[in-house]
């Protein structure tokens, strides 16, 4: 694996770490940190050591500021920058990860940087974080899925005022709408992920990717559907065990 600019990447008993760092950008998102964690992700996926990923920032101001606005209309066209996402789909390959990810989010998390914290499965936040989708302030909208994955957790009215409004909302509020798990305070947000990720480890790995299967894949069926892959998914597990 290359070496790595904007992010770091580190592993301890079963957890993986990726680190958000440009904190003096507030871990902006940019060309090469998206590049950086398309890299890193398929690691995540692959390497059996990994349970359970944390991803979170560096210094103590945000998660992330989201898409790095200084990069903004640097694409040579549209057509390119289409061409990059298409190939380069980062927010997909996030959701593709079947192990449990928890995005501890400590200050801003804005646009991008809450749309990579969607993409994980449990969100732990500072009390003094900040929330927000900014795009309709930009004259954008919503890119890095925060339109499709915000309403699969948050209802519709929420989401509706949290993009046509691009307020940022606090860890409370943020809290009492579901957009996140818990809140605690700043000194205690890594502690807390830590736990939570050991807390997860400590389940059967094999239970937990076919869970994590059900549950994301589950959203997108109908009811009945989704309870044929409960199914399936029960008996392929058992079957997986009987033959190990
Ligand atoms: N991009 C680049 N630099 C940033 C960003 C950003 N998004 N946010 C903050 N910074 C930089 C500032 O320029 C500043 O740098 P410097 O010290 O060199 O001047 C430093 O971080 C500190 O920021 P501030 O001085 O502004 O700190 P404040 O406490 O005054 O304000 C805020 C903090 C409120 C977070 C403010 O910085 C802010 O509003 N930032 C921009 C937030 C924003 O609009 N983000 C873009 C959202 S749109 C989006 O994410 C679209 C996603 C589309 C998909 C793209 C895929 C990558």
């Amino acid at each position: 694996m290359g070496d790595f600019e904007n992010i770091i990447f580190e592993k301890d008993g079963g957890i993986a770490y990726i680190t958000l760092n440009r904190p003096k950008a507030l871990n902006a998102v940019n060309t090469r940190m998206r590049d950086e964690l398309y890299e890193v992700l398929p690691s995540i996926k692959d390497d059996p050591d990994v349970k359970v990923a944390i991803v979170k920032g560096a210094g103590d101001r945000a998660f992330s500021a989201g898409a790095d606005i200084s990069e903004f209309g640097t694409v040579p066209s549209m057509a390119i920058g289409r061409e990059i996402r298409w190939e380069r789909d980062l927010w997909g390959m996030f959701l593709s990860v079947q192990k449990p990810l928890i995005a501890a989010i400590g200050g801003f998390a804005l646009g991008a940087g809450i749309e990579m914290a969607m993409c994980c499965d449990i969100r732990i936040a500072s009390d003094d974080s900040q929330f927000g989708l900014p795009e309709a302030n930009l004259g954008m909208v919503p890119t890095a899925g925060g339109s499709q994955t915000m309403p699969r957790f948050v209802l519709k009215g929420w989401v509706s005022e949290i993009v046509f409004t691009a307020d940022r909302i606090d860890a409370q509020k943020a809290l009492h709408i579901g957009l996140i798990n818990q809140v605690v305070p700043r000194d205690q947000l890594l502690n807390k992920a830590n736990e939570t990720a050991r807390r997860i480890m400590s389940n059967d790995a094999n239970a937990l990717e076919c869970a994590k299967a059900a549950i994301v894949r589950g959203l997108d069926m109908p009811l009945s559907q989704g309870l044929e892959m409960e199914q399936r998914l029960a008996a392929a597990l058992t079957s997986e065990r009987k033959t190990s």
